[in-house]
């Protein structure tokens, strides 16, 4: 890995030392094609988590899980005072990339190493302690809902609920943590939340710039839908006779990209997807008994995606109808187009300033654990870009130069918020 220099931020701050740990975190769950597989809770995933306990417990942070396996590495500067967080997750999607999550909470836990180097040199007196977190099972994709260990922390899902979640083999939440014993029962004071990721999307790239200041998140609903049908022979079943939950789920999935084309404006796009799919009995002979399948609608505007509701439930009804399929929606997980704190982007723009680094203010389209965090703590989100903003596939990539930036605006914007300049003590 080539280490370059750029002029507002040299070697010997640390760039080779966050470089060469990004190195040595990519390797757990590593996969063929230069991406990662850890999804949460798996041995993949409790590897990457005890490489973060050392790194953080050699520079003498103290660390703890709390009851969904959620870890925060705490670095104590004024006994008895509120924290200020930063951080990301370490779990990825299936054949996920390298950067997605893992980058901000590694360059949360550099921030904080500077920061403590810092203080240690002199210099002001700071008011708030840091924790650097890794939020359990941010994407979603073993167990649902996505953002859940954030979820629980911010209190929009229970603990309970969370630990009897199962994946698709029937294991828990709580068996999973348990079989790489990371839970516990340490509760966090937090002051203000402070999340970096990648852009995941290509704004930034083609606005050639080097920080996105988060200013609001998109609206998003997921819907998981099972489609039932009756189980019958491809080939001897009268096409009057079936009830083919292949043919309305397909549908269904059709209707989606079909509302997402309908409904997007020139000022609020719509974006639909369907990621998930799962065919019972699975057999090229047997008419499809139940079709398992998650849709999922986003806008920028909340009427927009209102409006896009409400058209993808008559659609179903439509659907319900000509493939004489019963379509059941089941649970579903919804986020609104909220804005992030502005006094914090203010912050962060006059940090990136200081820093000479370009910036611009983005929207996320993505949900992240800020999305939660926000709701509870003033927060604040930046990006850094995606290259061709590929993401979820092994092939995501974010420049060293681009990384180290981050790093250098995280650090700059934790010494300012650790003394005071986001959020007062209580
Ligand atoms: O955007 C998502 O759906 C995921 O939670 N990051
Ligand atoms: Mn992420
Ligand atoms: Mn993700």
């Amino acid at each position: 890995m080539t280490i370059t220099t750029r002029q507002q931020a040299p070697l010997g701050s640390g760039a080779g030392a966050f470089l060469a740990d990004f190195h040595s975190m990519s390797t757990f769950g590593a996969t063929a094609g230069g991406g990662v597989d850890r999804q949460a809770g798996t041995a993949e995933d409790g590897q990457t988590r005890n490489w973060f306990r050392g790194l953080a417990e050699g520079h003498g942070f103290e660390v703890r899980y709390d009851a969904v396996g959620n870890q925060f590495a705490l670095l104590e500067l004024v006994p008895g005072a509120p924290y200020i967080a930063m951080g990301s997750h370490l779990d990825s999607q299936p054949l996920g990339g390298r950067f997605d999550g893992a980058y901000g909470v590694l360059a949360a836990v550099h921030a904080a190493i500077r920061l403590q180097q810092r203080l240690a040199a002199g210099g002001s007196a700071p008011q708030f302690n840091v924790a650097v977190v890794n939020w359990f099972n941010e994407e979603g994709c073993r167990f649902k809902p996505s953002m859940m260990g954030s979820a629980v922390f911010t209190g929009k899902l229970s603990a309970e609920h969370v630990l009897e979640t199962v994946d698709p083999r029937g294991t828990s939440v709580r068996e999973a943590l348990e079989s790489i014993g990371t839970i516990g029962d340490f509760s966090l004071d937090l002051a203000a939340y402070l999340e970096i990721h990648i852009e995941q999307g290509r704004s930034l790239e083609d606005a050639g710039l080097t920080i996105g200041l988060v200013e609001s998140t998109w609206g998003a609903n997921k819907y998981e839908f099972t489609v039932h049908g009756e189980q019958a022979h491809t080939g001897a079943t009268i096409i009057a006779d079936r009830h083919d939950a292949l043919l309305g789920a397909s549908a269904l999935v059709v209707a989606a990209r079909e509302i997402a084309d309908g409904f997007s404006t020139e000022e609020h796009a719509v974006i639909t997807s369907c990621g998930e799919f799962t065919v019972y009995p699975n057999s090229p002979v047997v008419v499809a008994s139940r079709v398992e399948l998650l849709v999922d609608l986003r806008s920028t505007d909340a009427e927009v995606l209102a409006a896009a509701d409400a058209e993808l439930h008559r659609r179903i009804a439509a659907i319900q109808q000509s493939a004489a399929v019963r379509i059941e929606q089941g649970a579903q997980h919804v986020w609104g187009a909220k804005a992030y704190d502005k006094a914090g982007m203010s912050l962060a723009a006059e940090c990136a300033a200081d820093l000479g680094l370009s910036y611009g203010t983005v929207r996320t389209l993505a949900g992240h654990d800020s999305t939660n965090l926000k709701d509870l703590v003033p927060t604040i989100m930046l990006f850094v870009p995606s290259v061709e903003g590929i993401s979820h596939n092994e092939k995501e990539l974010t420049s060293d130069d681009d990384m180290l930036a981050g790093v250098d605006l995280l650090t700059e914007l934790l010494g300012r918020v650790v003394e005071g300049a986001f959020v007062a003590v209580p």
